[in-house]
């Protein structure tokens, strides 16, 4: 691989973007090795959680502005450029995203597919698109306005701005800061925990919380009902309680 370093620890995979010349510019090699590379892991039953990080200094700086700047709309659209990243997102492995350093463009659209977002104190975030004379394009001004709402995704997507950690968190783009030579190890930490509980019940969950976005509160409650009485059909939920009632660790097994 010549964009990515994997790395398996148990059950968590950690997947390291590696093009530091282009502070891990976001290019069609990276998406295709990054797809490829997960797209096993993904149904992979000893796999429980993806941690995908970049560098001290940058998590990622966006699209490679290098390899779009010569094409043509019909080029864009022939390729469908990016539209690979969908695959990304849908993978139903919990993703962990840790940031350090710059988060742009592509880079923050990344973070937003993610389920956790750990960021260190130093991270950037922002969707400076406009200051090329382009906007987001791989769901930026989708995910950002769900997740910060309609104002301030406006100010950050139209004026191009930065934000920093803390306005980040504030915001909800991010779910915990961390000192910066804190981040590998609170991702790691929480991937090992989701990893560890039942993997019927983690996709169950992430499925509802994205239910979320895109149905009424009633129905959003119905499905997460459903879901919940669903699990009541697995063997890790009758682990999980009689685990709690005989004061003992669960031995989940995602069954
Ligand atoms: N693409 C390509 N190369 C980059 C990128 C990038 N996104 N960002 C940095 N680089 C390169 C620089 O050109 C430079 O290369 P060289 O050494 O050969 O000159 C090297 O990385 C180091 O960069 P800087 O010297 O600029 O480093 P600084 O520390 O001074 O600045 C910044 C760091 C602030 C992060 C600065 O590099 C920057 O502003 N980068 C661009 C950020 C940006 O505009 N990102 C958005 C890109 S567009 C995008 O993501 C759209 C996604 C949608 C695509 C959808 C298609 C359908």
């Amino acid at each position: 691989m010549n964009t990515l370093k994997l790395e398996r620890q148990g059950r968590v995979v950690t997947v390291r973007l590696h093009r530091p010349h282009v502070l891990n510019a976001l290019s069609a090699e990276l998406l295709a090795e990054l797809l490829d590379a997960l797209r096993p892991l993904d149904t992979d039953p000893d796999v429980g959680a993806f941690v995908v990080t970049g560098s001290e200094k940058v998590f990622a700086a966006g699209a490679d502005i290098k390899e779009m700047a010569g094409k043509s709309a019909v080029d864009m659209a022939h390729e469908d450029y990016f539209s690979g990243w969908e695959e990304f997102a849908a993978f139903r492995t919990p993703k962990i995203a840790a940031v350090s350093g710059y988060a742009l463009g592509g880079g923050c659209e990344l973070v937003m597919m993610c389920d956790l977002v750990i960021a260190g104190e130093s991270a950037v975030f922002g969707q400076p698109e406009i200051k090329l004379g382009v906007i987001p394009g791989i769901g930026g001004t989708q995910r950002l306005t769900r997740l910060v709402g309609r104002a301030k995704a406006m100010d950050l997507i139209l004026t191009g701005r930065t934000m920093n950690a803390r306005e980040a968190e504030r915001a909800g783009l991010v779910s915990r800061v961390v000192p910066d030579d804190r981040i590998t190890t609170e991702a790691e930490q929480a991937a090992e925990a989701i990893a560890s509980y039942s993997r019927t019940a983690v996709t169950a969950a992430r499925e509802c919380v994205d239910r979320a976005e895109n149905s009424s509160l009633s129905e959003g409650v119905l499905f997460e009902r459903r879901v919940f009485h669903a699990l009541f059909a697995t063997e890790d939920q009758k682990e999980g309680m009689s685990a709690f009632l005989e004061k003992r660790e669960p031995r989940f097994t995602g069954r």
